[in-house]
C-alpha cells in the first residue's frame, strides 16, 4: 500500500471543518442525532446516572457527570464500532496486531469528541445542560498504562492507524495501577499508587465470553507469606478481555485497544481442599489477580522481577490465543496466517510470541516444524527502542523452565538450527557463533530476547534513521550481517490530532485559516506554511497564539499548584523520563553558568527565562531520583537569591504525564533535547515541540537530526559531540580537562560541592561529583556543556528579536510535516504489514 492510496481514502472523510455546521449534519447523519444521547433533557446522559448509577442528574457530582457523559459518547460511537468489528469480519481483511506491554493513553473524552468530529456541538451540548464542559474533561484521570516514549508511541500508532481505516487491534494489559504518581516532598520524588480505574472506567467493555486460558507448568504457593513456584504442578490463568473503542479522525473506523486482565479459574479445586491443602487452592487466585496489578515503572533496566516475565508471557499467551482464535474461524489453510494476520512486536517486551506461535502451530495445529518456522517468521516482526545494554531483555533460563518448559525447548531447537546455519555460512568464526546464540551462558544461563525477536521475525526496525543504523552496525552487527534483509527504519511519528489539533487550538486555528485544514489529515501539507514565514500578519498571529497558550499554562499552573510565572518570560523546557543520558544535569550546569554569570555581573543583559522541568524516575534509579532533589533545591536557591529575581526561574512541574505535556509543550518556546548523542533512540517529544513552534536547542541525536534535516539546520540549534566524536574519545575522555581548563565549568560545579544549593543538607549532592567527575562522566555532560551554553546563548539573541524569532519558529512549524505518526504507519503497513485500508462499510 502506498501512501497515496492512503490520502485517497482520507479525501473519503467529511471534508467541512468541525467549526462547520455543515459537517455536523454529515455526521448526525452517520450516528443520529445527538438529541438522544446528550441533546434533550431525558438523553441517554439522564439515563446513565438515573438508571446505571441510580442518582438525581440534578445533583449528581462532577466525576458522575462525567461518567455519564462519556457513556453517552460511547452509545454514539457504539454502533460504528459494531460495523467496524463486521466489515472486517465480512471482508476477512488481513489485520494489523499491535502487541505492547505499554499504552500511555491518557484522556480519551475530549479526544473522542474530536476525532467523531463532534467538537463544538457536544461542547455546547453539555454547557446547555450547564455543564462544565472543562471541568468535565479534568474529571478523567489520564490511562497511564506506560513509561514514557514507547508507550506513547503505541497509542499514537492506534490513532493513526484508526484514522487510516487500517484493520488494526492494539493488545496490552489492564493495569490495575498505572505508571505510579508524583508528588514532592522536601524536593524528593515521592511515588503514590495510581488507582486509576478506582471509579470504574467509562469507556471499556468487559468480553467475559472471550476469556482465555493460559496454562503454566507450574503452581504457586503461600509459604511463610511468600508466594513459591511447585514445579510440575500445572495451573491455569484466565485471560479476561476489556476493549477499548479507538476513534479514527472522521469517525468512520472504530478500531479496538484489548486489554487482558488475570483471575484464576472459576473452579475450586475441591479435591485439594479435601485433602486440607487449603493454602494450595487460595493461592491460585492471590497469585492470578496480582499478575495485572501494576505496570513496572522503570524504563531502563531488567531488575530481575519474575512477576514482569510472567506478565509478558501472559500478553503473548492471551493475545496470541486470541488473535488464531479469530483466524481459524475465517480461515481453513494455515498458509494464509501471514496473508491475514501481521504481529508487531514493540520492543523484546512481547518476543516470546516467537516460541508462543510456533508452539501453536507444532502443538495445536501439528504443521511440521518447518512450515510452523516459515510461517512464524512471515507473521512476525520487531521493532527496537533502545540501544541500552541495560534496558536489553535476557531472561533466565530457569525461569523459561518453571514456567514454560515447552517454550524452552522450542527455543533450544530455534537456536540449535541457527547456530548450525551461522556455522556453515561463517566458518571458523566462533566468537559470532557465541554472540548470535540465544543463549548467554555463564552461571546463570540468559535467554537473549532481542536475539530471539530478530531470528523468528521478518523484519527488524529502528525507530530513527541513526538509531536504526547503530543497531545494525554495531548493538546486533553480528546478526544483521546473519540476516542483512530484515533490518529498516521506521522514523517514529506523533499523532497531529492529539498533539496539535486538540492540545493547541489557538494554533491550529491560525494554521487552519493560512492553509485550510488537510494537515489534520495529512501533515505534509504542512509545508505550505513556509511563505507565511515571510507575512508579518501570520508572524503576529503565530506569536499571540503562543503567547495565549502560555498564559492558559501559566493560569493552570497558579490555579493547581499556586505557582506563579510570567508568561512574558522565555519558556525554556526540558521534559522526559529522568535519566542520565537525558542529561537533565547538563541543563542544571547551564543555567547555574548563566547563574554565576549574573552573580558576578548583575548588570548583565539577559532574557528573562522560565525553566521548566518535568518527569519521573524510576523508583530504584537513585541518581535520577537525586537529579530532581537537585533540580528543586537549584530553583528554591534561585528564587530566594534576590540578584537574579524576575530573570532566571527554574520550575520542577511534578506528575508529567500526557495531559500535562498536552498543556505544557503549545507553551514553549525553547525544547531541550540534549541526550549524550547515540543514545536516545529517536524521541518523540522533540517532535510535539517542533510542530507547536517550539525551538529546539539539541544534540545531533535520533529523530533531532532529521528535524535538522527538513527544517535545515540553521532553523535549530544544534551543538555537541556527534555520535562518532562520542565513540572515538570514550577512550580518552577526562571531565577533568574540563573541570581544570574551562572556568566556568569548574566555577559551576564548584558551586555544587559547596553546597551551596543545599546549605541545610550538606554533602547530599556529592554522588554528583561522583558520576560528573570522578567516575569519568559516562554521558559526557562536560564536553558539551561550552557549546551548550554558546547555543543557549544565540537563543537569547534571536528572542529578542520577535519577528526573527517567529519566522524560525513557522519554519519549524512547516518542516515537521514528516513527524506526522500516519507516515510512519503508512510505511509499516507498505513495507513490512503488507496491509491495505478496509473502510467500514
Ligand atoms: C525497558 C524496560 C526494562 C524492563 C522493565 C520495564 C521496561 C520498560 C521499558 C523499557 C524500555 C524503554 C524503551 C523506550 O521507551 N524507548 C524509547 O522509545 C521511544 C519510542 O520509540 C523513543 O522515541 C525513545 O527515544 C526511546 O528512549
Amino acid at each position: 500500500m502506498s501512501t497515496p492510496a492512503l490520502r485517497e481514502e482520507k479525501s473519503a472523510a467529511p471534508e467541512k471543518s468541525n467549526q462547520n455546521p455543515a459537517n455536523l449534519s454529515q455526521l448526525l447523519e452517520s450516528y443520529g442525532s445527538l438529541s438522544p444521547y446528550i441533546g434533550a433533557d431525558h438523553a441517554f446522559y439522564e439515563h446513565h446516572l438515573l438508571y446505571d448509577r441510580v442518582i438525581d442528574p440534578a445533583v449528581a457530582s462532577a466525576r458522575e457527570q462525567f461518567e455519564a457523559f462519556s457513556r453517552s459518547i460511547r452509545d454514539i460511537l457504539a454502533q460504528r464500532w459494531v460495523s467496524t468489528k463486521k466489515t472486517y469480519e465480512q471482508q476477512n481483511a488481513k489485520r494489523v496486531y499491535y502487541l505492547s506491554l505499554e499504552f500511555l493513553i491518557g484522556r480519551s473524552l475530549a479526544n473522542n469528541v474530536s476525532n467523531l468530529l463532534l467538537d463544538p456541538a457536544v461542547q455546547q451540548a453539555a454547557e446547555a445542560k450547564g455543564l462544565d464542559w472543562l471541568g468535565l474533561i479534568e474529571q478523567e484521570p489520564d490511562a497511564g498504562l506506560g513509561n514514557g516514549g514507547l508507550g506513547r508511541l503505541a497509542a499514537c500508532f492506534l490513532d493513526s492507524m484508526a484514522m487510516m481505516q487500517i484493520p488494526a487491534t492494539g493488545y496490552g494489559l489492564r493495569y490495575e495501577y498505572g505508571m505510579f504518581r508524583q508528588t514532592i516532598a522536601n524536593g524528593w520524588q515521592q511515588e503514590n499508587p495510581d488507582n486509576w480505574l478506582r471509579d470504574g472506567d467509562p469507556w471499556e467493555v468487559a468480553r467475559h465470553h472471550e476469556k482465555v486460558e493460559v496454562k503454566l507448568n507450574c503452581s504457586f504457593q503461600l509459604r511463610a507469606g511468600n508466594i513459591e513456584t511447585v514445579r510440575d504442578r500445572p495451573s491455569t490463568l484466565i485471560g479476561i478481555p476489556f476493549d477499548r473503542p479507538v476513534v479514527g479522525y472522521g469517525g468512520k473506523t472504530i478500531n479496538t485497544l484489548r486489554l487482558w486482565t488475570a483471575a484464576a479459574p472459576d473452579y475450586f479445586d475441591f479435591k485439594e481442599f479435601g485433602t486440607g491443602d487449603f493454602v494450595g487452592a487460595l493461592s491460585d487466585t492471590l497469585e492470578a489477580e496480582s499478575l495485572t496489578r501494576v505496570l513496572y515503572p522503570d524504563d531502563s533496566t531488567t531488575a530481575g522481577q519474575g512477576l514482569r516475565f510472567l506478565q509478558e508471557y501472559f500478553l503473548v499467551a492471551c493475545s496470541l490465543a486470541d488473535i488464531i482464535r479469530r483466524f481459524k474461524r475465517y480461515n481453513t489453510d494455515w498458509e494464509k496466517l501471514p496473508e491475514k494476520v501481521a504481529i508487531q512486536l514493540n520492543d523484546t517486551h512481547p518476543s516470546m510470541a516467537v516460541a508462543e506461535l510456533l508452539r501453536l502451530l507444532l502443538d495445536d495445529a501439528h504443521l511440521g516444524w518447518d512450515q510452523a518456522w516459515e510461517l512464524t517468521k512471515k507473521t512476525l516482526a520487531y521493532t527496537n527502542h533502545t540501544l541500552l545494554p541495560e534496558a536489553l531483555e535476557k531472561w533466565p533460563v530457569a525461569w523459561f523452565d518453571v514456567l514454560i518448559p515447552r517454550h524452552l525447548e522450542i527455543i533450544y531447537e530455534i537456536n540449535r538450527r541457527l547456530l548450525d546455519e551461522v556455522r556453515v555460512r561463517f566458518p571458523g568464526d566462533n566468537g559470532r557463533v557465541e554472540r548470535v546464540s540465544l543463549v548467554e551462558e555463564g552461571e546463570r544461563r540468559k535467554i537473549r530476547m532481542a536475539n530471539l525477536a530478530i531470528v523468528g521475525s521478518h523484519s527488524t526496525n529502528g525507530v530513527a534513521a541513526v538509531h536504526s543504523r547503530l543497531l545494525r552496525t554495531t548493538t546486533v552487527k553480528d546478526l544483521a550481517e546473519v540476516f542483512p534483509d530484515r533490518f529498516n527504519n521506521k522514523t517514529n511519528g506523533v499523532t497531529p490530532r492529539r498533539w496539535l489539533l486538540q492540545a493547541n487550538p489557538a494554533l491550529g486555528q491560525e494554521i487552519t485559516q493560512a492553509i485550510g485544514k488537510e494537515w489534520v489529515t495529512d501533515l505534509s501539507r504542512l509545508k505550505e506554511l513556509r511563505r507565511f514565514a515571510e507575512d508579518g500578519g501570520f508572524r503576529e498571529a503565530f506569536l499571540a497564539s503562543k503567547r495565549q497558550a502560555k498564559q492558559r499554562f501559566a493560569d493552570w499552573l497558579q490555579s493547581t499548584t499556586g505557582q506563579i510565572i510570567d508568561p512574558g518570560t522565555l519558556f525554556d523546557c526540558h521534559v522526559k523520563r529522568i535519566h542520565e543520558y537525558k542529561r537533565q544535569l547538563l541543563n542544571a550546569l547551564r543555567i547555574i553558568v548563566v547563574y554565576n554569570r549574573l552573580r558576578s555581573n548583575p548588570e548583565l543583559d539577559v532574557v528573562p527565562r522560565t525553566f521548566i522541568f518535568a518527569g519521573k524516575a524510576a523508583p530504584a534509579y537513585r541518581l535520577a531520583k537525586l537529579i530532581i532533589k537537585f533540580l528543586n533545591n537549584l530553583g528554591a536557591t534561585i528564587d530566594a537569591d534576590p540578584v537574579v529575581k524576575g530573570r532566571l526561574k527554574v520550575l520542577f512541574v511534578p506528575e508529567y504525564n500526557v495531559s500535562l505535556a498536552e498543556r505544557l509543550i503549545p507553551a514553549s518556546d525553547v525544547s531541550n533535547q540534549i541526550s549524550t548523542a547515540g543514545y536516545e533512540a529517536s524521541g518523540t517529544s522533540n517532535m510535539k515541540f517542533m510542530m507547536n513552534g517550539a525551538l529546539t536547542v539539541g544534540t545531533r541525536d535520533g529523530a533531532t537530526i532529521e528535524m535538522a534535516e527538513e527544517a535545515g539546520e540553521e532553523n535549530l540549534f544544534l551543538f555537541g559531540l556527534t555520535v562518532e566524536q562520542v565513540v572515538n574519545s570514550r577512550s580518552w575522555y577526562s571531565p577533568y580537562w574540563h573541570y581544570d581548563h574551562d572556568a566556568e565549568t569548574r566555577e559551576a560545579l564548584d558551586l555544587i560541592f559547596s553546597d551551596h544549593f543545599s546549605p541545610d543538607e550538606p554533602g547530599i549532592f556529592a554522588p554528583l561529583r561522583e558520576t560528573l567527575l570522578t567516575m569519568g562522566d559516562h554521558y559526557m555532560h562536560l564536553a558539551d556543556l561550552k557549546s551548550y551554553c554558546e547555543a543557549h546563548h544565540q537563543v537569547g539573541i534571536l528572542y529578542a528579536d520577535p519577528e526573527a524569532w517567529a519566522k524560525k519558529a513557522i519554519l519549524n512549524v512547516a518542516s515537521s510535516g514528516k513527524f506526522s505518526s500516519d507516515r510512519t504507519i503508512a510505511e509499516y503497513a507498505s513495507d513490512i504489514w503488507k496491509v491495505e485500508p478496509c473502510p467500514v462499510i
